[in-house]
């Protein structure tokens, strides 16, 4: 893999390490990403499904929704990409994975220090009393799921216009101030705040790689664009990095 003089210097010297992944890098776990032509959002518009109105107006299609992604992130298995960030970790103490994605795939490749923004699609919340349930505990049957309590069941996920969970946004924040190499993993880069974090990294002095099959409106950013499926340039990567470390 081609590195420039000083993107090999950055891996060299690299200290705290901050990661942003998106839906790009479970795309070849089979996992569809959001805003591709045959992504997630060209049959169904986000505001009709990711966001609190859709689904009080529409509780099952909402559900029907998720209950179809669930089924595919089950049978799905981490990739090359998840795996490599698993072993980076391993190898570094000063690592922090941030992830947009919803479907664990981080966690079940190995990762420890998983940071996850936009929630958990495997986990359920309620509506009335706010518990927090896996998804085995619940019978989904083509309706809308109800909690003990009698309360409507939702994916315990984050949609447009809420709240991210503010531990894992300080955490997010703290890591993109700290970092000194950030990289931004298959993520278009649109959706606030996650999309602000390697701009941060960048200004508060961190080298910003960006791995991604085609240019975002970070790119122009970026001190190192590396272009194609994250499953191969990051396990490249991890090997660049180990070798900078030992000279
Ligand atoms: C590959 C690849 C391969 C493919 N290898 N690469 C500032 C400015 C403007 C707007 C806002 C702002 N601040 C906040 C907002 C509003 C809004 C927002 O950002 N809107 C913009 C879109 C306009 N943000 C929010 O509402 C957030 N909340 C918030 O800010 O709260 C405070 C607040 C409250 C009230 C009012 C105002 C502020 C919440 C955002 C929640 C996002 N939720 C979703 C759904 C999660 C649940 C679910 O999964 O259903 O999260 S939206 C969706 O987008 C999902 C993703 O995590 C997120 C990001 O998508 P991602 O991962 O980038 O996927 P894609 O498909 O877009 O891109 C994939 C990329 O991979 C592509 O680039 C491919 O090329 C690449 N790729 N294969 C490498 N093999
Ligand atoms: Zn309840």
């Amino acid at each position: 893999m081609f590195l420039s003089e000083p993107a090999r210097e950055a891996l060299r010297k690299s200290q705290n390490i901050g990661i942003l992944t998106g839906a790009g890098i479970s795309a070849e776990s089979g996992i569809p990403t959001f805003r591709a032509k045959d992504g997630l959002w060209s049959k169904f518009k986000p505001e009709e499904l990711a966001n609190i109105q859709a689904f009080m107006r529409n509780p099952k299609l909402v559900w029907e929704w998720y209950q179809y992604r669930r089924n595919i992130i089950t049978e799905a298995e981490p990739n090359l990409g998840h795996h490599a960030l698993a072993q980076w970790e391993q190898q570094h103490d000063n690592f922090t994975l941030i992830t947009q994605n919803v479907d664990g795939l981080h966690a079940r490749a190995g990762s420890q220090n998983i940071v996850e923004l936009h929630g958990n699609i495997l986990r359920n919340r309620c509506l009335t009393c706010g518990n927090v349930s896996e998804i085995e505990e619940v019978n989904f049957k083509g309706t809308v799921p109800l909690c003990t309590c009698g309360g409507m069941l939702r994916p315990d996920v984050v949609w447009f216009g809420e709240m991210l969970p503010p531990e894992a946004l300080n955490a997010a924040f703290s890591a993109a101030e700290n970092a000194d190499i950030f990289l931004s993993v298959g993520t278009s880069a649109l959706v606030h705040p996650a999309a602000s974090l390697p701009e941060i990294a960048k200004s508060s002095g961190a080298f910003l790689f960006e791995i991604n099959l085609e240019p975002t409106p970070l790119t122009p950013y970026a001190d190192a664009f590396l272009e194609g499926p994250s499953g191969e340039i990051l396990p490249k990567l991890l090997t660049q990095w180990q070798t900078e470390r030992t000279k």
